[in-house]
């Protein structure tokens, strides 16, 4: 006398998955039905599903599953295209097979028809058509230190935007390269016109903010007449003050040296009516939070015009640059001003950094020298430093025209 059973539930799929968890492969469906809602008048009530069956032997559930363990195998054997497959290697010896086995099988086809479908892809699709123009341009950027994210974001831009024509030119691919590095970096114009303008560098230890100090200052307060002064909040060693004061001695520029912020106020009034007040500042380890705060707390006295430039080193690893940019943002700086570009030939690091900020770049410097080694950082300036990449540089820097100048060299 075979067992019956009712279940029912809110919607089909609740009714089958209770009937499956109660009887597993037992349950043997026979009817369904909708019941109609209940509530008043059969209204606000909900639809319920009723399905209504037997269970089955143990000796019908066996045979249900020993024929499915037979289409299992003739689906492996149809995919592998082998026939090598005993049947009884891969029925299970244990006649009681689980739904958990039953389960596996599953998986394992769902895997192989995977497979399949790729082989036939594979085989089916032609391969792309390779531009050695591609493999060169990987190659260029990987020498120069691009990150590989960077690397394959460009060629995919480039193979989505570029004709098979476009890809066999040469010269076309490295100008549009050059023109997209190019257009992902931002350039600081400073349209802040205040007197005197009061420029605060700040950034990690010995990446060169006083030598670029002493360059500004040089740049600025020899030649023309223009009224410079300088300010150090580096009190704290013997070589530091030196060094500064060494500089102001030659180029005849005022240095003044403080340590609190009530000073600095008081030497920023003194200097009001200067036209430009260069502060250099210690190097920070941004781990000291506390001496990073007070630096912050420092430079606030000095107005909220005062253009704060992050000076990063070109030596520096590109995931390195941004844990720097991302620890200084404390500082709310203006801008970056990339050194020792002389002390490396390879400037893709630094390149993805700025890439992946909209903080502009204001000045680069490429070595020692005071005060020749600083310019003002422009594209062509920037993108000249890349090993490989032929571009035509005067069409480039007519599509990429550098800052204006007077904005921020006068
Ligand atoms: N090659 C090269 N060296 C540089 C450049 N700028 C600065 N330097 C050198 O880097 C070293 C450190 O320069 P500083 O100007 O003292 O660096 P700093 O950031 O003021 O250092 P701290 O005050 O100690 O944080 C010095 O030997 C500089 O001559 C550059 O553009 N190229
Ligand atoms: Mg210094």
């Amino acid at each position: 006398m075979p067992r019956y059973f009712s279940e029912r539930g809110n919607s089909h799929i609740e009714v089958i998955e209770k009937i499956h968890k109660k009887y597993g492969d037992r349950a043997k469906i026979q009817i369904q039905r909708t019941v109609p809602a209940t509530g008043i008048m059969g209204l606000f009530g909900k639809v319920q599903y009723e399905y209504r069956g037997y269970l089955r032997t143990g000796e019908e559930t066996r045979e249900i599953q020993k024929s499915k363990d037979n289409e299992a195998r003739a689906a492996i054997l149809a995919v592998t295209g082998k026939d090598s497959i005993r049947s009884d290697e891969f029925v299970s010896k244990n006649k009681e097979t689980t739904s958990l086995e039953d389960e596996k099988i599953g998986e394992v086809l769902q895997e192989l028809k995977h497979l399949k479908d790729c082989l036939m892809l594979s085989a089916s699709t032609p391969p792309p058509q390779t531009f050695p123009i591609l493999s060169e341009l990987s190659d260029i950027l990987d020498k120069n230190d691009f990150e590989e994210d960077y690397i394959s974001k460009l060629l995919e831009s480039i193979k989505n935007t570029c004709n098979i024509a476009d890809l066999d030119n040469r010269g076309y691919i490295h100008q549009l390269t050059a023109s997209y590095i190019a257009k992902n970096v931002h350039f600081f114009r400073n349209d802040v016109d205040v007197k005197p303008r009061v420029v605060a560098l700040v950034g990690p230890t010995g990446v060169g903010k006083t030598t670029t100090i002493a360059k500004l200052a040089a740049v600025h307060g020899l030649g023309d007449g223009s009224d410079v002064r300088i300010i150090t909040v580096d009190n704290f060693r013997i070589g530091a003050r030196a060094q500064i004061e060494t500089y102001g001695k030659i180029m005849g520029i005022p240095v003044q040296i403080v340590d609190n912020s009530d000073e600095l106020r008081k030497q920023i009034v003194l200097a009001s009516d200067s036209n430009l007040i260069l502060i250099d500042t210690i190097g920070k380890n941004p781990r000291d939070k506390e001496k990073f705060r007070e630096m912050r707390k420092l430079l606030s006295v000095c107005g909220e015009n005062t253009e704060i430039h992050l000076v990063l080193s070109a030596t520096t690893k590109a995931s390195d640059l941004r844990i720097i940019m991302e620890q200084f943002r404390l500082f709310n700086y203006w801008s970056i001003i990339i050194t020792k570009l002389d002390e490396t030939n390879h400037i893709g690091n630094i390149l993805c950094a700025l890439i992946s900020t909209t903080v502009p770049i204001s000045y680069l410097t490429d070595g020692q020298n005071v005060p020749v080694d600083i310019a003002i950082a422009s594209p062509i300036r920037l993108l000249s430093k890349l090993k490989g990449l032929e571009f035509d540089k005067t069409v480039f820097a007519e599509q990429h025209p550098a800052p204006d100048l007077t904005a921020i060299w006068r």
